[in-house]
């Protein structure tokens, strides 16, 4: 049976002042395909919900509404200008997806209960490739899913329904115009999506995609010519192989509209890839490349590439180093219609961690920023954790490859290095939750992690404010409250789980809940090297040496304990516990002080949300309220798990006596 599903941030409430009424008459435009044709039903259904307006059609001298491609305007195919004059508001771009994403930032506008009078507004999106992965699988459960199961696929069907385009909608509202529907972990029946069987679901699904502006990709097997189509290797320097490819390819463009490649997890936790056949990463993307050249087609690769099967006694092997080591040398013999994708960190979606020394690095290979807003590490969506200011955090980060436009974001937005083929792409956190992502403040990294990847100029404030206003209303007091819960809930979260930039300290598997040694006696690489004296991983020059994988300054930072920031000082140092840090306080007095406190911001957190119980709908009230309550005591777990732990490893008493087991 289908499971209802809400509307969020796009689910319009009649405005109270009604004051833009005027505006919305009619609507005129000069585009005649489908992405217009959404453009005009997106602004005359949401005139009729939040205005009450019924649009109708008008003629270019009449229309209140314009929505005009203007060739050569200088705002590109997705850039939009809105101006208002004498009461008429037009939406100017050079494409269609510029019309739409204009409609959807007069939508907002209207939300917010904005004045449009005398507005002049001009947008271009800040990354090329805005984009979602979801890592659901063929039989509906999502690898690392918090919300429910997947909307896709079920039972090893593509599912195409009503669903369907109300997720293009969402994504399409806040800018995104790539998506992924399938696992990078490619196995079984997802092996074959690239064949004929799924033709004509797949068909229809980007159909509605390409309505919306929405290009679909798909995860790829590297071993499908081995499995599906019966050879007897996969090495990319094999010509059958590569004619393999490119029938494949030839396939998959002639018939599914709009079509955008393929994203290639390859060599990593137990995936196939080119180093079965002595091959290079570049040379298996490159054959890759080749066979959708012509279509316009692109190769997004990962760079998630590192020995999962370490011995914890080589201390010179470093799971953070292996990124970089395996890509690195190949900076510049990747195709132009190549990407490498690369999370933030060299880890895995931690609390904390340094941005990735890929960035900046390469100077001569297409990249993209990958994050994750399915919460694995940070709460798994039971706990409020609002990582807009983390990505904000990371775009900003000054990697040093050059005097100016050195930031994450100038190299993924194409500043830095000239690239047209790059951006940001976040792992996924919906599912078929009704409220699809589980908690109903995760929405909020959804729809920011869009709005952030179309402006990155937005504030992380601006950007939690725009989102309650569609979410809940524009009420003074729920602005203020639901603001300040996301706004603490980064630093909260990191608190009471693991400190300074170590990491991990969470059950091997499922990555939930406490367990400080979790990782430590398991073969993945993940290590925070614990004894009684002291704590924290040395990566510098006379340790592991991963911090010499940064531009000069940058390792000089990371390298000297002294230069390290603090909150990653357990990242690239083994620090004593009785070490002063720069606050004055030892560092074992400083677990015991941010665990107290996360806990019982978690329980603020949660007294905040409860003041605002008349104030919200009651099924919203209810399913925050049950999370957050669970949120506030597993932070004590949390709490208690940490300092008991440190308090036994290092023998030394919190300073202000509380309890500690
Ligand atoms: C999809 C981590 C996650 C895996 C994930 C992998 C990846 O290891 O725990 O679930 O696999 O990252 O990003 O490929």
């Amino acid at each position: 049976m289908e499971k209802k599903y809400e509307k969020a941030w796009l689910s319009y409430r009649r405005s109270r002042n009604a004051q833009n009424t005027g505006h919305f008459g009619s609507v005129f435009t000069n585009g005649t395909g489908v992405v217009a044709e959404t453009a005009v039903s997106e602004l005359q259904g949401a005139a009729k919900e939040l205005l009450g307006c019924h649009m109708e059609r008008g003629s270019w001298e009449e229309a209140s509404v314009r929505l005009i491609l203007e060739p050569n305007c200088g705002l590109g195919e997705e850039g939009y200008e809105i101006r208002e004059s004498a009461g008429r508001l037009t939406v100017a771009s050079e494409g269609e997806r510029g019309l739409l994403y204009g409609v959807f930032a007069c939508i907002r506008l209207l939300q917010g209960e904005k004045p449009l009078e005398g507005l002049s507004v001009r947008k271009i999106p800040s990354a090329p490739l805005r984009m979602l992965n979801h890592w659901d699988n063929m039989d509906g459960s999502i690898e690392r899913g918090y919300s429910g199961d997947s909307f896709f696929f079920r039972e090893d069907k593509v599912l195409v329904d009503d669903r369907t385009r109300a997720y293009a909608r969402l994504a399409s509202s806040v800018g995104i115009n790539a998506v992924v529907i399938n696992n990078v972990n490619v196995k079984g029946s997802a092996t074959r999506l690239i064949e004929d069987d799924y033709s004509r679901e797949l068909e229809a699904m980007s159909e509605i995609f390409a309505g919306y502006g929405i290009a679909l990709y798909l995860s790829i097997n590297f071993a499908a010519p081995m499995e599906l189509g019966g050879h007897e290797s996969a090495d990319p320097c094999d010509p059958q192989v590569q004619q393999w490819w490119k029938e494949k390819a030839a396939d998959l463009y002639g018939r599914l509209p709009g079509f955008g490649g393929f994203l290639v997890k390859a060599d990593s936790e137990g995936r196939p890839g080119p180093f079965t056949y002595g091959r290079t990463h570049a040379e298996g993307a490159n054959m890759l490349a080749d066979a959708v050249a012509s279509y316009g087609g692109r190769i997004i690769w990962r760079c998630f590439v590192y020995n999962c099967q370490q011995d914890w006694r080589d201390k010179k092997t470093d799971r953070a180093k292996s990124g970089y080591d395996n890509f690195m040398p190949l900076d510049g013999k990747f195709r132009d219609n190549v990407i490498l994708q690369i999370k933030n960190g060299p880890m895995d979606f931690q609390v904390r961690e340094p941005v990735s020394p890929l960035f900046g690095g390469l100077e001569h290979t297409n990249s993209m920023l990958e994050v994750q807003i399915a919460q694995e590490y940070t709460g798994q969506q039971r706990h409020v954790c609002y990582l807009l200011p983390m990505f904000k955090q990371v775009l900003e980060f000054k990697t040093c490859c050059r005097e100016d436009h050195d930031r994450v974001r100038d190299i993924v937005t194409g500043r830095t290095f000239g690239q047209t083929n790059c951006g940001i792409v976040a792992v996924a956190n919906t599912g078929d939750d009704e409220n699809w992502t589980g908690h109903d403040l995760a929405a909020a990294n959804l729809f920011g992690f869009g709005r952030l990847s179309f402006d990155m100029d937005l504030s992380v404030e601006e950007i939690a404010e725009e989102w309650i206003a569609c979410t809940f209303g524009n009420d003074p007091e729920i602005m203020e409250k639901i603001s300040k819960i996301l706004m603490m809930s980064w630093p909260t979260y990191e608190k009471y789980t693991s400190p300074l930039g170590i990491g991990w300290m969470v059950n091997p598997g499922y990555h939930y809940g406490p367990n400080v040694d979790g990782y430590e006696y398991d073969r993945w690489g993940t290590y925070h090297r614990a004894d009684h004296k002291g704590i924290g991983v040395d990566r510098s020059p006379t340790g592991t040496g991963y911090s010499e994988q940064y531009r000069r300054q940058n390792a000089d930072m990371y390298g000297k304990r002294e230069n390290c920031p603090e909150e990653l000082l357990l990242f690239f140092h083994h620090i004593p516990y009785d070490y002063r840090l720069s606050i004055g306080k030892t560092l074992i007095q400083h677990i015991y002080d941010t665990h107290f406190e996360g806990a019982s911001e978690a329980k603020e957190m949660l007294d905040i949300w409860n003041s605002l119980e008349s104030k919200v709908p009651e099924t919203v009230f209810e399913r925050v309220q049950k999370r957050m309550e669970h949120q506030a005591s597993h932070a004590e777990e949390w709490r208690d798990q940490i300092n008991t732990y440190f308090y036994r490893k290092s023998m030394i008493p919190d300073e202000q006596g509380r309890k500690i087991y």
